[in-house]
Parts: structure tokens; C-alpha cells; sequence
């Protein structure tokens, strides 16, 4: 089957997931102020995320994870449909999703006082990642090999845009009051201390206990065991979990079980050459991650 992407401002979308009239979801969105916005580059833990605001949001109350689909509880707003469905939200804050560059993000934002937590993950792993997920979902036409993958993720033509202008543009926000950024690998490390952190970024005060509650419904096993959080309520045309499911691996460094040696310099050259002059420093940048 032949999948179909477009362009916008330059950047590729899967067209299945790009809302046919995105200027007016640029345009025409409002933003309102207790907005709770979740940005990603795609396979940097959008859905982790997803299910830690809501419960966040429940004081740890796992009913709304465990009965709502993760795209009704924070539609990503690029999609189609999606902001219908926010427009008639009755939820207060709104939790969103969205993988759309900074420059591409509603106008409206601009001077709002919604809040971002913007999630970022080692490339290399997001490679893997969306290797995996080109396979098994209909949006990406199928990979031919990891080389050709690899070489692909770090092109230009990589759909929604390249990883470096993503995390550079939505870094120029650090600083901002309503602005949080969060690693991936962080998450991983130490799931509740970060979970603490954000709700002190939120203005939530969790009791101990429902903290716990938060860290245990949203471990990966858990997730993957949830069918409001794993995608296989989807049609089937959508993604195919035979071939590979969304809850993956879950873990951190899996390109070390996939990259050759070749294919990790040829990284690491793209990677120098876009990050050099970047002075923000992740957790691989410093150690074996
Ligand atoms: S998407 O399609 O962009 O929304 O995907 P995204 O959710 O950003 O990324 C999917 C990867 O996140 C992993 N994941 C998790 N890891 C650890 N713990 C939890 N709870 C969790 N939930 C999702 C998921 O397995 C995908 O990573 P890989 O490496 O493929 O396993």
C-alpha cells in the first residue's frame, strides 16, 4: 500500500496524521491559559507522558487512564478531528499533544500562559524507535534496512522535520516560567523524583501515596497492559502489533543492540556537526547512555 505524506512549511507529515486545514489549527486554535501542553519529537515518550499528566491531573486515580484512550485524553492537535474535540472540551486544564516543530505551533500560544513539557530522548534510540514503529504503523512507508533508515532519520526528509531544529527550537524556551523540559532518560532513572518535578512545574500537590500511584500505573508493563494506552484499540488498519507492538522495549540504549560500528560514527559525525555549537548538554552526551 502506497502511504502518502505532505508538506507544510517546508516540513513532511504523514497525511493520515496531519489535519487537512492545518492553517487554521495554526491559525485560527485558541490557546487558553491553563493549557497543558505535551511536545515531542516522534518516539521520545509522548504516550509515557500522556498517561503521567492524566494521572497527575487525578491525583493518581488510575479510572481516566484505564477507561479513556490516551488520543481522547490529549489529542495530539495536529491530527485530524482534534480540534473539534477541544474546541467542545468540557476538561479543565486541556492536556495536548502535539510532534509539530515550534515554529509550526498555534499563534496563540504566543503570550499565553499555557504550560509545555517538552520530552527528548537520545536520538540514536529514536532511530530505533521509529524503525520499529515504520514497520508496523501505516503512516510511514516501511524501511528498507536500518542503514537506509539511519541515513534517512538524519536527512532533511525525515517527517516532521529534523530532531536537531525540533529540540533547538523548543529549547529557546528554557527559562520561561511555563516551560519544562524533560529527558527520557530521566524518566527512567528516576520515574518518581521526576514525577515529584512535575507536578511542582503544574502547581499540583500530590499526597506520598498518590505519587506511588502515578509511578506504578504508568511503568512500562503496566502501560503495556493497558489497552487505553498501548494502541491496540485502533483499527487494525493502523498499526499492525504482530509486526512489532507500540510498547516496544521501553528501555534506554537499545541502538547499541542495532547500530554497527559504521552506522554509530556516521551518527556521531551528523550529531557533532548539529550540536557543537548547542550549549545545553544531555544525559548521552556525558556518559555511556
Ligand atoms: S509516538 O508514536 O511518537 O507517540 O511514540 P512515543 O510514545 O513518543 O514513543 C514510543 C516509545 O516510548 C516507549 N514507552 C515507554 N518506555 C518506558 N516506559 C513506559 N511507560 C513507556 N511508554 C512508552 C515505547 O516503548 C517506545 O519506545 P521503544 O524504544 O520503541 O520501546
Amino acid at each position: 500500500m502506497s502511504v502518502s505524506y505532505v508538506q507544510y512549511n517546508g516540513i513532511l507529515f504523514p497525511q493520515m496524521s496531519i489535519s487537512e486545514d492545518f492553517a487554521s489549527v495554526e491559525n485560527e486554535f485558541q490557546v487558553r491559559d491553563d493549557d497543558i501542553f505535551n511536545v515531542t519529537y516522534p518516539k521520545s515518550g509522548t504516550t509515557w507522558m500522556i498517561d503521567i499528566l492524566s494521572l497527575i491531573q487525578k491525583n493518581g486515580d488510575p479510572t481516566w487512564t484505564k477507561t479513556v484512550p490516551n488520543w481522547d485524553r490529549a489529542p495530539w492537535i495536529e491530527t485530524p478531528g482534534s480540534v473539534e474535540k477541544l474546541n467542545l472540551s468540557k476538561q479543565c486544564p486541556r492536556l495536548i499533544t502535539s510532534h509539530l516543530p515550534i515554529h509550526m505551533f498555534m499563534k496563540s500560544f504566543e503570550g499565553s500562559k499555557a504550560k509545555v513539557i517538552y520530552t527528548i530522548r537520545n536520538p540514536k534510540d529514536i532511530a530505533v524507535s521509529l524503525y520499529y514503529f515504520a514497520k508496523m504503523s501505516a503512516f510511514y512507508r516501511e524501511p528498507e534496512s536500518m542503514d537506509t533508515f539511519i541515513k534517512y532519520f538524519l536527512s532533511k526528509d525525515v517527517l516532521y522535520g529534523s530532531w536537531f531544529n525540533h529540540i533547538k527550537g523548543w529549547l529557546e524556551l528554557q527559562g520561561k516560567d511555563n516551560f519544562m523540559f524533560q529527558t527520557y532518560e530521566d524518566l527512567k532513572l528516576d520515574l518518581r523524583g521526576s514525577v515529584v518535578k512535575l507536578c511542582k512545574f503544574l502547581g499540583k500537590e500530590l499526597k506520598d501515596k498518590e505519587v506511588d500511584s502515578v509511578v506504578e500505573n504508568v511503568s512500562f508493563n503496566n502501560m503495556k497492559e493497558n489497552t487505553m494506552s498501548n494502541f491496540t484499540l485502533l483499527p487494525a488498519g493502523y498499526m499492525d502489533h504482530e509486526k512489532s507492538p507500540f510498547m516496544r522495549k521501553g528501555i534506554v540504549g537499545d541502538w547499541k543492540n542495532h547500530f554497527t560500528v559504521a552506522q554509530n560514527e556516521y551518527f556521531d559525525k551528523i550529531y557533532k556537526m548539529n550540536m557543537q555549537d548547542f550549549s545545553v548538554k544531555f544525559p548521552w552526551d556525558t556518559n555511556t547512555h
